[in-house]
């Protein structure tokens, strides 16, 4: 048995591993950047060592975290998920210092990470696969040909990409030749690979996995799917197991499907197949050669451990129980609680949660990293905390999820939680009538529109000096002056809140074109300072992933200008200035610090 492992992750992930560890009786050293000092994972862990170096970068330091675990003479490296999860060149070298590296076999991560070779071995393996090539392509004319045969739309994948990089849909011709090159140099900046297929575009599929977990001595079984359709801007917002509204024959269907397709890898380790559900047809996309943020479900509807088996059958042992022991019971739904501000185009938050008091409630368990106090850093993504509910039945899920979401106090930073109390009320998500378009086209801009709404509203019902809602929402300035008391009558008790009906000031509502970033700080500096009006910066560490302007541009009002990246996720950044570029100080690709200077535009 594994005497001591390293845990080569950060935030709720590296906790949930240190659990499963101390259950089996096995030591755990930590890894932390230099501002993760005070994280949990590092409290929780018998030992713990400083990673030298950049903060954004120390964690993907194969050499590094490698020489700490020598150091520490640990039996095992438990990589969690990101980071070096599906690094087959990391799980290589650890397997070659003679540690073990617990997922899957190098060979099979650095075949699952091909795209195209994914397409291929589950071709030969019988699993439906999207229409399209499992051969790379290169030339335009080629790709016009391929279109004429599924019939547009298309997409244009990199085949070293995943969760939605390098994809590139395609509805006419003329498109073509632009989506092929743009998909070529995504693929080459993110992944290294200017290696690009052609699939025929499903347009509003499911999204749902399969989570599968194999040994070493040959035995796969599934541990039933998830619907994770509810996403917007492949960020999954929440998770549901089982699917709703699949059938039961197509659900037996995909569950053996992904389990023949795990076995003729010889997948060891637990592993998710994704896949496309149009109707009563599916088709793989990719295998996950990791553990997955979304785990949790399947746990709770089967009772398994699935960190605990990841790191037992890595040592050898043949899975614990085989199919026909693996029972399902209710249904989970995880919600994804980020700090993110659904009002500001789901901005990340980071700051300091100042407020921090978890739901105590049955059928529920929390997955998180965070503690009053913990400061949410930049450097990393916005995950806050995973909420998860059980309930007999979908309906009864859902309830209990209203009820935690709404218990959760959370302040200090904005969270995604008023916007998943949105997603329980939708009438398609309470249909089961998700796909991976619904919250994208129906969702986000209803929210924003009645939450606009209710900020501009005559009466504030939010407290009063107090910059986050208990929700995390953002609560505009207070319409009126208004106290809150009580008043007993009869022995009855009632709040009332009394209100200062002399005129107040107008209340400010955040603008609706001026998106997010620093241009809209800038400008309102620049209207007191009148030197620097216009000038465009960021608010965060990045990077710069596109310019949509140029010098000499004339842009308006809301206009997107550019495409920014921080804490793992793409910002759109608009101009609340209308002008004239004169000014670009940075290219695509730029990495820069927070508040650098992107560029200017003079107001005409
Ligand atoms: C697709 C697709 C429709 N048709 N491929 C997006 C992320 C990447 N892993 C694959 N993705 C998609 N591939 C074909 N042929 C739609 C998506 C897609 C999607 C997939 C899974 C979950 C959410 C998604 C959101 C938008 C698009």
């Amino acid at each position: 048995m594994f005497k001591k492992i390293l845990i080569a992750n950060r935030g709720e992930i590296a906790v949930r591993v240190i659990a499963a560890c101390r259950e089996l009786g096995i030591q755990t050293v930590a890894i932390f950047s230099d501002p993760d000092r005070e994280s949990r994972h590092v409290h929780l862990a018998d030992e713990h060592w400083r990673l030298e170096g950049q903060p954004a970068r120390v964690y993907l330091d194969h050499a590094q975290i490698l020489d700490i675990a020598k150091r520490a003479q640990v039996d095992a490296v438990h990589p969690g998920y990101g980071f070096l999860s599906e690094n087959s060149e990391f799980a290589q070298a650890c397997l070659d210092g003679g540690i073990k590296f617990i997922g899957p076999t190098p060979e099979v991560i650095r075949r699952m990470g091909s795209k195209v070779e994914a397409r291929r071995a589950m071709e030969a393996a019988g699993v439906p696969v999207v229409p399209g090539t499992t051969d790379p392509v290169t030339d335009p004319q080629i790709v016009k040909s391929l279109a004429t045969k599924y019939g547009y739309p298309i997409a244009i994948k990199a085949s070293a990409g995943g969760g939605g990089r390098g994809l590139k849909v395609v509805r006419n011709e003329q498109e073509v030749e632009n989506a092929l090159a743009s998909a070529q140099r995504e693929g080459l900046s993110y992944f290294g690979s200017n290696e690009v297929y052609v699939e025929k575009y499903l347009d509003a599929p499911r999204h749902i996995e399969v989570q599968v977990i194999g040994d070493e001595h040959g035995n796969v079984i599934h541990l039933g799917e998830r619907d994770c359709s509810s996403q917007r801007r492949h960020q999954k917002l929440l998770e549901e197991t089982p699917a709703a509204k699949l059938g039961e024959e197509v659900r037996a269907r995909l569950l053996e499907a992904a389990v023949r397709g795990a076995a003729s890898l010889q997948y060891s380790s637990a592993g998710t197949l994704e896949f496309l559900v149009s109707g009563d047809d599916f088709y793989f996309l990719e295998v996950n050669t990791r553990v997955q943020v979304e785990h949790p479900i399947t746990e709770m509807v089967t009772g398994f451990d699935i960190v605990k088996e990841q790191i037992l059958v890595a040592d050898g042992n043949k899975l614990s129980l085989s199919q026909s022991d693996v029972e399902f019971r209710g249904h989970a739904i995880e919600f994804r609680i980020n700090a993110e501000d659904a009002l500001k185009n789901f901005m990340p938050s980071p700051g300091v949660v100042h407020t921090y008091s978890e739901p105590r409630l049955p059928w529920v368990r929390i997955d998180s990293a965070c503690y009053q106090g913990y400061q949410i850093l930049p450097f990393y993504d916005s995950l806050l905390a995973k909420l998860i509910v059980w309930g007999r039945t979908r309906e009864e899920a859902i309830v209990r999820g209203k009820i935690a979401l709404s218990s959760y106090e959370i302040k200090g930073v904005a969270t995604t939680i008023p916007f998943q109390l949105a997603i329980l009320d939708d009438a398609k998500f309470r249909a089961g009538e998700m796909n991976t378009k619904y919250v994208e086209a129906d969702l986000v801009k209803a929210f924003i529109a009645k939450n606009q709404a209710s900020l501009a509203g005559p009466v504030s019902e939010k407290k009063t000096n107090d910059p986050v809602g208990s929700n995390g929402q953002l609560n505009s300035e207070p319409l009126k002056h208004s106290r809150n008391f009580e008043v007993e009558v009869n022995q009855r008790v009632y709040k009332v809140a009394v209100t200062d009906t002399s005129p107040a000031p107008k209340a400010k509502t955040s603008s609706p074109q001026t998106g997010r970033v620093l241009s809209e700080r800038a400008s309102a500096k620049a209207t007191v300072t009148g030197s620097n009006s216009g000038e465009v910066r960021t608010s965060m560490n990045g990077l710069v992933k596109e310019l949509l302007v140029k010098v000499g541009d004339l842009v308006s009002i809301g206009q997107k200008i550019a495409i920014f990246e921080a804490m793992k996720m793409e910002q759109e950044i608009f101009t609340a200035t209308a002008g004239k570029v004169t000014k670009i100080e940075v290219k695509a690709g730029d990495t820069v610090e927070a508040a650098a200077l992107l560029m200017v535009i003079s107001e005409k």
